[in-house]
C-alpha cells in the first residue's frame, strides 16, 4: 500500500514517521505528474511546493488552523492531503474538483481563490476575527514572489505590520518566477543575496544542493540555543551568520524574517515554521527558497512553458486569438513607433513575449499589477504615446478605477486587449470573463468593440489605434474561429454594426463568435421556412444608432445573445437605447450565461450547458414563432 492510500485527512499526515515524508513526497508528485499531463493544469507551481505543504499540514490543524495558498493555483498537494487524493485524477474537469480553492468540496479549502495578491488581506482578516471571536485558529499565509508584485499584497501586508496578530505568519514560497520570471524590487532584491548566497554556500543555479551544503557548513557556525530558541532555525541560522543584512529590510518593515530555508527539505521546514509559530513577538516573514517544477525535468527545465500546460491535443490545431492579437500589435508597432504594448505578468498568456523579442524596448511587463497597468498607460497617452493594455478579461476587474478615473475621465487614448473574454474552460468560476461587456461599458468616453472573428479582431485592433479615445476591445479564450485573413486590414467605423443575414420579424443580434451560432441556427430555421434575421452588434458602446432604428420600426422579437452576465451588458445596452426611442420598439429576449459564477468544463460544453449553443437558440425561437415566450 502506498503511503498517500492511508492519507485521508491531515490527521493520518500526522501520524507518517518523519522520514517517511520524503517517500510521501515523491507519491504526491507523481500523482500531480500524470494527473496535468492528462488533464491540463498547474503543474510547476505545485511540484515546487509539495514539502511546503506537506510541513504545513504536519504542523497546523486544518480546518481549525487555515493554511491560504494566495492565487490557490498551487493547492493541488494540499488537496491531495486533505481527503482528495482518490478522485484528484477528475481536478479541472466537468464536475471534478476545481483547480484552485473551492470551499464547497472541502472545509479545507477556506474561501474560492484565483486571484493573486488577495492572501495577506483575507488571512489579516481571518486572524482578527478568530481573535475577536475568540477562536484558537492560527493562519498561515502562502504567497509567491510573483504574487508579492501586486499592490494589493502590500496594502495586506502593511496593515498586518500594524495589527501584529499573534496568530498569523506570512510565507514567501520564493522561487524567482511568476510565470516569467518575477520583476521588480523583490526580484532584485532577492538577485542582490542569492549569488551570494550560491558563493558561500555552493548552491546550484536551482537550490538542489541546499541539502547536503547545509550539513558540510552547519558545524562551522555557530550555533546557540539562543538562535534557535528565537525560531530561527537550522539553516536560517547559518545564513544569518553569513549574510545577516539579508533579512534587514523585512525586519525593518515590521516582520520577524526568517531565512531563506530550503523548501524542498521537510524537516528543515517543520522545525523553522514551528518555531516562529510558538516564539515570534512580531508576525513572522518565512522566506521559502523553492524550485518550480521540482523533480519532474521538462517542468524544472521550462518553468513557464509548464506552469500551465494544456491536455494534449489531438489533430490539426488553429492558432490562437492571442496570437492572432500579439501579431497584429507588431504588425501595428512597425508601423508606428508610438504605439506601446503593456502586460500584467501575463507575457506568455497575451501573445506579447514574441513581440517582445521584436520590440524589447515597446513592450512592458509590469508584474502582477493590473491597478499600476492601467494608470501607468494612461500617464504614457498623456505624453502622446499609444498604449496596448492586454489583460485578462477576469484580472482586469481589479483596475476598474483606474480605468475610469485615469484613462476616461481624460478621455485618454489607451486601447485595452481583454484576452480570455466569455467562457475560460477548465480554471472555473474565477477566471471566466463574465463581467467585462457589463463594466467596460460604464465609463464615458469608452468604446467597446467585440469581433465575431479573427479577421474582425486585427480589424478592429487597427480601428482602436487610428482614433483616439478609450477603447476597448473584447476576444476570447482559444483557437480562432477560422476564416481568411485579408492582406490589408480594415477600418471598421465605431459605431457601427453589421447585419450578416436579411430576415422577417425575428431578429438575432450576437456578439463575439456567438454571431456564428445565431447565423448556424437561423439556417437550421430557414429549413423549416423560418427566416430570422442575424446581426453582428460589434459596437456595444456606442451603439449603432441605424441598427437601433432599424430594430425598433421592424423587428418584434428581439434575441440577444452574449457570451457575459445577463447583468448590464449587451441587451442592457439595447434596451437602454430602444428606451429612448418614441414608438414601437420590439420584445427582447436575452441568452445570456446568467447573473451566476459559471463552473468549470470545456467550453463547448458549458456553451451548451448555459444555453448558448446552436440548438438552444434554434429552440429558442420556435418557442417565440409559436407565441409561447
Ligand atoms: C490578479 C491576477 N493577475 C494575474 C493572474 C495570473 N497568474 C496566475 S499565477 C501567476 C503567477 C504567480 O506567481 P507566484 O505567485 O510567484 O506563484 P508560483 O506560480 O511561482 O508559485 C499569475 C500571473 C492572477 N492569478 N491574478
Amino acid at each position: 500500500m502506498s503511503l498517500l492510500e492511508g492519507i485521508k485527512s491531515p490527521q493520518d499526515l500526522k501520524k507518517v514517521p518523519l522520514r517517511d515524508l520524503p517517500k510521501l513526497a515523491q507519491e504526491i508528485r507523481e500523482l500531480i505528474v500524470s494527473t496535468v499531463n492528462r488533464n491540463g493544469g498547474h503543474m510547476a507551481s505545485n511540484l515546487g511546493v509539495v514539502e511546503l505543504t506537506i510541513a504545513l499540514h504536519r504542523i497546523f490543524d486544518s480546518p481549525k488552523d487555515h493554511i491560504i495558498f494566495d492565487v490557490s493555483h498551487q493547492s493541488y498537494a494540499h488537496k491531495i492531503l486533505t481527503g482528495r487524493a482518490q478522485d484528484f485524477a477528475n481536478i479541472r474537469t466537468s464536475g471534478g474538483y476545481s483547480g484552485y480553492f473551492e470551499p464547497s468540496e472541502s472545509e479545507h479549502d477556506i474561501l474560492a481563490l484565483g486571484h493573486a495578491g488577495c492572501g495577506p488581506s483575507l488571512a489579516l482578516g481571518i486572524a482578527l476575527g478568530e481573535i475577536m471571536r475568540g477562536g484558537e485558529g492560527y493562519i498561515a499565509c502562502i504567497i509567491g514572489d510573483g504574487s508579492l508584485t501586486t499592490g494589493l499584497a502590500y496594502e495586506g501586508l502593511s496593515n498586518i505590520i500594524q495589527e501584529n496578530p499573534s496568530n498569523l505568519m506570512v510565507i514567501l514560497n520564493d522561487n524567482g518566477m511568476a510565470i516569467s520570471k518575477t520583476v521588480g524590487w523583490l526580484a532584485r532584491w532577492r538577485g542582490k543575496w542569492l549569488p551570494t548566497l550560491r558563493d558561500e554556500l555552493e548552491l546550484d543555479r536551482d537550490f538542489q544542493q541546499f541539502e547536503q551544503v547545509a550539513a558540510t557548513l552547519a558545524p562551522k557556525v555557530p550555533l546557540g540555543d539562543v538562535v534557535l530558541g528565537l525560531g530561527k532555525g537550522l539553516k536560517s541560522a547559518i545564513q544569518k551568520s553569513l549574510i545577516p543584512e539579508m533579512g534587514h529590510v523585512w525586519d525593518e518593515m515590521g516582520f520577524s524574517y526568517l531565512g531563506p530555508v530550503d523548501g524542498h527539505n521537510i524537516a528543515e521546514l517543520i522545525e523553522v515554521i514551528d518555531k516562529a509559530q510558538q516564539y515570534s513577538d512580531k508576525v513572522p516573514f518565512i522566506h521559502v527558497l523553492t524550485n518550480k517544477g521540482r523533480g519532474w525535468g521538462p517542468a524544472t527545465q521550462d518553468p513557464t512553458l509548464y506552469h500551465q500546460p494544456g491536455p494534449p491535443k489531438v489533430g490539426p490545431t488553429k492558432p490562437t486569438y492571442s496570437r492572432v492579437f500579439a501579431d497584429t500589435v507588431a504588425e501595428i508597432m512597425a508601423a508606428d513607433e508610438k504605439v506601446v504594448a503593456i502586460s500584467a505578468a501575463m507575457l506568455e498568456g497575451t501573445g506579447l513575449a514574441r513581440v517582445k523579442e521584436r520590440f524589447p524596448d515597446r513592450v512592458f511587463d509590469v508584474g502582477i499589477c493590473e491597478q499600476h497597468a492601467v494608470s501607468v498607460a494612461a500617464g504614457m497617452a498623456r505624453e502622446g504615446l499609444k498604449p496596448i493594455v492586454a489583460i485578462y478579461s477576469t484580472f482586469l476587474q481589479r483596475a476598474f478605477d483606474q480605468i475610469v478615473h485615469d484613462v476616461c475621465m481624460n478621455d485618454l487614448h489607451v486601447v485595452f486587449a481583454l484576452d480570455r473574454a466569455g467562457l475560460v474552460g477548465q480554471d472555473g468560476k474565477t477566471h471566466h470573463g463574465l463581467y467585462d461587456l457589463a463594466y467596460m461599458r460604464i465609463p464615458p468616453n469608452m468604446i467597446v468593440a467585440v469581433p465575431r472573428d479573427e479577421a474582425q479582431m486585427r480589424n478592429l485592433l487597427f480601428t482602436g489605434i487610428q482614433q483616439s479615445h478609450p477603447f476597448c476591445l473584447r476576444y476570447p479564450r482559444g483557437e480562432v474561429y477560422g476564416v481568411a485573413m485579408p492582406n490589408e486590414p480594415e477600418i471598421s467605423p465605431v459605431g457601427t454594426a453589421e447585419v450578416i443575414r436579411e430576415g422577417t420579424s425575428v431578429c438575432l443580434a450576437g456578439v463575439g463568435e456567438l454571431v456564428y451560432t445565431a447565423l448556424d441556427a437561423a439556417v437550421e430555421l430557414s429549413k423549416e421556412d423560418i427566416n430570422v434575421e442575424v446581426v453582428n452588434v460589434r459596437y456595444i458602446k456606442p451603439l449603432d444608432p441605424v441598427l437601433v432604428g432599424h430594430l425598433c420600426d421592424h423587428i418584434n422579437d428581439l434575441i440577444v445573445l452574449e457570451e457575459g452576465t445577463s447583468v448590464g451588458g449587451v441587451t442592457a445596452s439595447l434596451l437602454e437605447a430602444i428606451s429612448q426611442r418614441e414608438g414601437r420598439s420590439p420584445k427582447v429576449h436575452q441568452m445570456a450565461v446568467g447573473d451566476i459564477f459559471a463552473s468549470q468544463g470545456e467550453i463547448p460544453e458549458l456553451r451548451s450547458r448555459y444555453g448558448l449553443d446552436v440548438d438552444s437558440v434554434v429552440a429558442k425561437v420556435r418557442v417565440i414563432i409559436e407565441g409561447g415566450d
